[in-house]
């Protein structure tokens, strides 16, 4: 008879999420046996969703990754790190001999950027490999936000973060923080956080879809999707006739009459014939924004990833600067990040200039050293790619043209593939890299912490040994670098001598605490709000640019929507691809991937509930099953992403609807038809 160990909890937090919940691992010698909020967390107060709780779970799944693979005779088998290394080096020196070094590509995203160290050991491979084709999930989720950072205050990091404590007016368009728990401002414990913004005053939500939050707010409104900008410009337009701080615009704002000249069309017959809203809905947030003085705006992504997606943002600086909302109480912080600590940097205005192009695709911008994933598959298909380094992500569910993208992914040289599951991209890879998941090893959020609800940070030790052959990410990176010459460690640490933590310590260096105390804290807030220092350190002469050019041509050019278009939503039991199967969560009821439709649009298509329907558009089609559902407006078909049948890549575009100025994939608002599946 075995006698079970006695159960240990341990104090950690959630990395699936921006929310990073404060969690209590419970384990019973090398098993976890359950996760639960920590209730004395000063950010999260015990709150977990079912992806956290599903952590013990995932980390014992089936489908752990537990020893370094090879492809051999087309199949994947287990070989020793030592040999898979070696022959991954002499492959890329091959490579880069052959054909430079941009010839090896790397894809840095969600999984690594919760992985302080793994993250900046990636960056520093790529980077001292002298390769350019760096790619990440940004360009397929909010390249907008850093552009209209860049445009309007001169460099591309400002996050505006709600002020949670004081703020009476929230404006949420195309977010939904209750199923999300945020984009770019997390919202842990969301409930009883977005309970509190509305009980306070007014919480508005922008959605075309009835969600989870627009239930617990005070206000809905449901615009045509694409059209948020129109709704933004009436309100600009607006405010600046009545309602604006208008001696604040004078000492602080460049462009206001150039910004009042672009808005001048949107007054409220045109708003409302835009966005399909009924012009007393319009008129009741204008009088609300008018009433409070103040409002604390964040968009998401129903609205970065659309056509409109950098005209959007624009207008919700805008309205802020016209409010005098920014680094105001109640209003928005720009949050520096407790490692970053950008606000005591001293920061150099950046010109916004791209880059030029990948070589197969000269017409796109790149920006803030990065190539946009919409061109990944021509460059690969023109090989000018030729080993692709994937360091926690799955691309094959989450760039456009799916089906492309893995034929693309079979002519590779070399595709590395990082992870701690079988994904449907480590299906494809030459080499498979078993990494240490969040349990097995310690980290701060670095990637990740300008997104906190509050200046501080957090660090957790491993919660358990690291099992099988798992290493941590930047462990094989380091030992690559080596290979090369080239030192991937900082400060002259030796891959074989040091430990995650020693590298975490170089991470907080910078920051207000030391890395002993912050390993005694665990969590550290520093400041609730930071406010000011935009303005007086950052904005030359303490100016907003409220009209860039490129911005406003943009705003002209728009066209309406198609009547039919494929929107997003995201799905609270798995993130992205990551635990949408019953093995990675136990056999936890996984969600499904259904496409909503409105009643009307089912109607007209001839398709029916529970139906199996094709979803057709200009890239692809793709089969699923509907649900009819009376909360979505018309016009909108609705998906989540991340999952491999139906792929709704299979529907999105690397090369129509990419957007200009930023190279993103257009995911909001892909016009399709819908008909009965054949
Ligand atoms: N549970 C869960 N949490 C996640 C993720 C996940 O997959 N699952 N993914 C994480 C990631 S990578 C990110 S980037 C964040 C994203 O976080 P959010 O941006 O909050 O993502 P969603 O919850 O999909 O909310 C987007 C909303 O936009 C609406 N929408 C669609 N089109 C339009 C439009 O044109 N206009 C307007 N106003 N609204 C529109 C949709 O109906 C949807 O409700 O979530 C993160 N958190
Ligand atoms: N059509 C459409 N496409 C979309 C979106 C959409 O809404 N619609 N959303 C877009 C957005 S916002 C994003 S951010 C991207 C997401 O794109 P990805 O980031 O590629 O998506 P994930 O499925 O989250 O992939 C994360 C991978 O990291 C692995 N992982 C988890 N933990 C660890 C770890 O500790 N270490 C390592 N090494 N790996 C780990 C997971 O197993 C998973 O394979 O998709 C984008 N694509
Ligand atoms: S909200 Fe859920 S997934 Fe996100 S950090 Fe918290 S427990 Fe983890
Ligand atoms: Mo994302």
């Amino acid at each position: 008879m075995t006698v079970a160990a006695e159960p240990v909890d341990h104090r950690s937090y959630c990395r699936f999420c921006i929310a990073q919940c404060g969690i209590i691992v419970t384990t019973s010698g090398d098993r976890v046996v359950a996760v639960k909020g920590d209730p004395d967390d000063p950010i999260s107060g015990g709150y977990t969703c079912p992806k956290g709780r599903a952590l013990g779970a995932f980390h014992h799944s089936p489908a752990r990754l537990d020893h370094p693979l090879a492809r051999r005779d087309g199949d994947l088998v287990r070989v020793s790190w030592d040999e898979l290394l070696d022959d991954l080096h002499a492959q890329l020196a091959e490579i880069v001999v052959e054909s430079g070094p941009d010839a090896v590509a790397m894809f840095l995203a969600t999984g690594s950027a919760y992985d302080a160290n793994g993250r900046r050991a990636g960056d520093r491979l790529l980077r001292s490999l002298g390769s350019r084709s760096r790619y990440t999930s940004t360009t397929v989720d909010a390249p907008g936000k850093m552009l209209v950072s860049e445009l309007m205050a001169g460099h591309p990091g400002l996050l505006p973060a709600l002020d949670h404590d004081n703020a009476t007016l929230v404006l949420l368009v195309g977010t939904n923080p209750l199923v999300s728990h945020g984009h770019t401002n997390a919202f842990p414990n969301p409930s009883v956080r977005l309970r509190q913004l509305a009980a306070r005053g007014e919480l508005w939500v922008v959605d075309p879809r009835r969600t989870e939050t627009a239930k617990i707010a005070t206000h809905h409104l449901a615009p045509r999707p694409g059209t948020d900008y129109a709704l933004l410009a009436f309100l600009v337009r607006e405010l600046l006739r009545d309602g604006a701080d208008q001696a604040y615009l004078a000492e602080h704002a460049d462009g206001v009459a150039r910004l009042a000249a672009a808005v001048e069309r949107f007054d409220l017959p045109q708003a409302a014939a835009i966005t399909g809203l009924e012009p007393d809905e319009l008129s009741r947030l204008l009088a609300a924004v008018r009433h409070h003085g103040r409002v604390a705006g964040q968009t998401g992504t129903g609205a970065t990833m659309s056509a409109a997606a950098n005209v959007t943002e624009w207008l919700m600086w805008a309205l802020h600067v016209v409010t005098h909302s920014y680094e105001v109480p109640g209003g928005m912080w720009f949050q520096p990040g407790f490692l970053h600590r950008l606000h005591k940097r001293d920061l150099h205005p950046s010109d916004s200039v791209p880059a030029p192009g990948p070589r197969s695709r000269p017409e796109l911008a790149c920006r803030w050293g990065e190539q946009p994933c919409a061109a990944l598959a021509d460059e690969i298909e023109a090989g000018n790619v030729r080993a692709l380094i994937v360091l926690g992500g799955n691309p094959v569910t989450a760039l456009p043209e799916a089906p492309r993208l893995v034929e693309a992914f079979r002519k590779l040289d070399v595709l590395v593939v990082a992870d701690v599951v079988e994904t449907d991209t480590t299906a494809l890879a030459t080499h498979v890299l078993p990494c240490t998941g969040q349990l097995e090893r310690p980290d701060v959020p670095h990637t990740v912490d300008q997104f906190m609800p509050v200046l501080g940070t957090r660090y957790t030790p491993a919660v358990v040994a690291a099992g099988a052959e798992r290493k941590p990410m930047w462990w094989p990176l380091a030992q690559l670098g080596r290979r090369f010459g080239i030192a991937v460690l900082p400060g002259g640490l030796d891959p074989d001598g040091c430990t995650d933590d020693d590298l975490l310590a170089t991470l907080v260096e910078r920051s207000s605490v030391g890395f002993d105390e912050l390993r005694r804290e665990r969590v550290v807030v520093e400041q609730q709000a930071v406010f000011g220092w935009v303005e007086r350190g950052l904005l030359p002469e303490g100016r907003w640019r409220v009209a860039p050019e490129p911005l406003v041509s943009q705003l002209k050019a728009l066209a309406p929507p198609a009547p039919l278009v494929l929107v997003p939503h995201r799905q609270l039991r798995h993130l992205n691809s990551q635990l949408r199967e019953p093995a990675a969560t136990a056999g936890a009821r996984p969600d499904l991937p259904e496409i909503l439709v409105h009643p009307a649009d089912a109607e007209a298509a001839g398709v029916v509930h529970g139906q199996a329907v094709e979803v057709r558009s200009g890239a692809g089609a793709l089969v699923g099953t509907l649900r009819v559902d009376e909360e979505i407006r018309r016009g909108a078909v609705s998906m989540p992403h991340g999952y491999a049948q139906p792929n709704v890549g299979n529907l999105t575009s690397g090369r129509v609807g990419v957007d200009p100025l930023t190279g993103m994939v257009l995911q909001s608002g892909v016009p399709v038809e819908l008909a009965p599946a054949s």
